[in-house]
């Protein structure tokens, strides 16, 4: 994606994950906002976006944050909601080890209370350890987690894939969880 367009990306993460209402715009149940509302709402904020614009992001954004609907007339975000939607998500087998990044400094208490969806909809995992990395180090000093997804899902824990591959689960118990590496 361009380096111009982040800011309206980053942007859109925040309205079609957290706060519709900041610019006056409705989801739907399943999380799915009009394009043409979308664009009005944002354009009555002062944010310069267009159909091609959005066309542009949609396409080219790295983690394919943002899909249309079948017939393009709608938008959603694919994960990392804090908001309420029903993503209608199947619960899928995962690969028998998932990937985790968080800070250090959360470990203790991730030891003891397992991995919680903290503000959003779901614990978020990866297939592989550096993506891992790169969301732990968001957070401070980076620490990979390693999942025993494999056995969490024959002891009949749900898990889901969104549309751009990241695993959801609704929380990760401390037993299933063991240290991968401290990269740093
Ligand atoms: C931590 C990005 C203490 C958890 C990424 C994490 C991801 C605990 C933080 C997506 C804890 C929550 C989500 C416990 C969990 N004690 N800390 N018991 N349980 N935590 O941002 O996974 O770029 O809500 O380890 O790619 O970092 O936005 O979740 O550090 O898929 O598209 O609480 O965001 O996607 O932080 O990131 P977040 P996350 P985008």
């Amino acid at each position: 994606m361009r380096r111009e367009l982040v800011p309206i990306s980053k942007f859109l993460s925040k309205i079609l994950r957290h706060h519709p209402e900041q610019i006056g715009l409705t989801l739907d149940s399943q999380g799915w906002a009009d394009v043409e509302e979308l664009i009005a709402c944002a354009n009555r904020h002062n944010v310069n976006l267009d159909r091609a614009l959005l066309d542009e992001i949609v396409a080219t954004n790295e983690k394919k944050r943002y899909s249309y609907s079948d017939d393009r007339s709608r938008i959603r975000a694919t994960q990392g909601h804090s908001i309420s939607v029903d993503l209608a998500l199947k619960n899928v087998e995962p690969p028998s080890i998932l990937y985790h990044g968080t800070a250090i400094r959360f470990w203790p208490s991730i030891q003891q209370d397992g991995l919680q969806r903290r503000g959003r909809l779901h614990v978020h995992l990866s297939t592989d350890a550096d993506t891992a990395y790169a969301v732990g180090k968001r957070h401070g000093k980076p620490l990979i987690l390693q999942i025993d997804s494999a056995r969490m899902y024959a002891d009949g824990i749900a898990f889901h894939l969104s549309d751009n591959s990241v695993w959801l689960t609704d929380c990760v118990p401390a037993k299933y969880i063991k240290v991968c590496s401290n990269p740093d």
